[in-house]
């Protein structure tokens, strides 16, 4: 039987059914009702009783934040809610894509996430890759280095997921489903109740899905976050994600300046000095102009 004070997260959504977990039910199947589309991986819900085997939902809790995507027709979708820790995966090989991380940290640091950087691929030569992320550990993004494919390093990497609802980003080819899988080789709370009832209201072959790792440690599993969305609706936001810049705002002389073009803008000239933050900077400026 439900307790009805009890929170449960959902992990699974199939068109109008779908999964939640909590530590004292376990899994429970639900069946949404008309209205209730806005529901998202992630979400705590409260469920009213099961009647057959399933229930419904009485109420989504307010959610603490929301990841979204710019899906290929232009469309915003949201794809995780509640994420607490965000996971920016990059390896050698394929090559870095700096600008993809300076615009993924600015959306976990927008959802006030915690953040993550874990190179992939250490069976290869990232000795360059590690030299160009130092200037992230300095700003507070603690690097982790492992291998997925050889095992290695898994402790490290379990240790950042602990406590934590992870969601793992980066470009295509750096490794996130097969990191994943190789975490999920771990203890982990298995579903064994996605029927064929479930499988049937599948609309798409590319849902986000929640892992239970153990009753605290949750991990989300979605295709194609290559594509991030910014929710933004204020220029002066962007600074957030430039910790550099939100450190130093204060010695700026200009009232709410962009730190863009401006002439001894103290802010710009700072980051002007060196060439890892240079680079940073020239991602603000391309973020600034792709946002209208
Ligand atoms: N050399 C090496 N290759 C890896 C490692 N982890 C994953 N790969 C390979 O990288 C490729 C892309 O992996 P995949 O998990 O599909 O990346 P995703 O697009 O980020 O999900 C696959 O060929 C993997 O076998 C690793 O630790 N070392
Ligand atoms: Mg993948
Ligand atoms: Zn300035």
């Amino acid at each position: 039987m439900t307790d009805t004070n009890n929170i449960s997260i959902v992990t699974e959504l199939y068109g109008n059914r779908g999964l939640c977990w909590n530590a004292i039910d376990g899994f429970q199947s639900f069946i949404l009702i008309q209205k209730q589309t806005d529901i998202v991986i992630g979400d705590r819900v409260i469920c009213n009783e099961l009647v057959s085997d399933e229930c419904t939902i009485e109420k989504i809790v307010v959610k603490d934040n929301s990841l979204k995507k710019m899906s290929a027709n232009g469309r915003v979708q949201n794809i995780a809610n509640n994420v607490t820790n965000a996971i920016m995966v990059l390896s050698s090989q394929p090559k870095p894509n700096f600008y993809l991380l300076d615009k993924l940290i600015l959306i976990a640091e927008l959802n006030a996430c915690k953040i993550n950087i874990v190179i992939n691929k250490c069976d290869l030569d990232h000795a360059s890759l590690k030299d160009s992320l130092n200037y992230y550990e300095l700003l507070g993004y603690p690097v982790t280095i492992v291998s997925a494919k050889n095992n290695i390093n898994k402790d490290n990497l379990l240790s950042i997921l602990k406590g934590e609802s992870s969601l793992l980003l980066g470009q295509s080819g750096v490794g996130k489903s097969t990191l994943i899988n190789w975490l999920l080789q771990e203890e982990t709370i298995k579903t064994n109740m996605l029927s064929q009832k479930n499988q049937r209201g599948r609309h798409t072959t590319t849902t986000t899905k929640l892992h239970i790792m153990n009753n605290d440690t949750y991990l989300f599993d979605t295709p194609g976050m290559e594509n991030p969305y910014p929710n933004i609706s204020d220029k002066h936001q962007i600074q957030e994600g430039f910790r550099e810049m939100v450190s130093n705002r204060n010695e700026c002389k200009y009232r709410d300046c962009l730190h863009i073009n401006e002439p001894r803008c103290s802010v710009k000239d700072s980051m002007l000095s060196n060439e890892s933050s240079e680079r940073r900077h020239s991602h603000y400026v391309k973020i600034f102009e792709t946002i209208s």
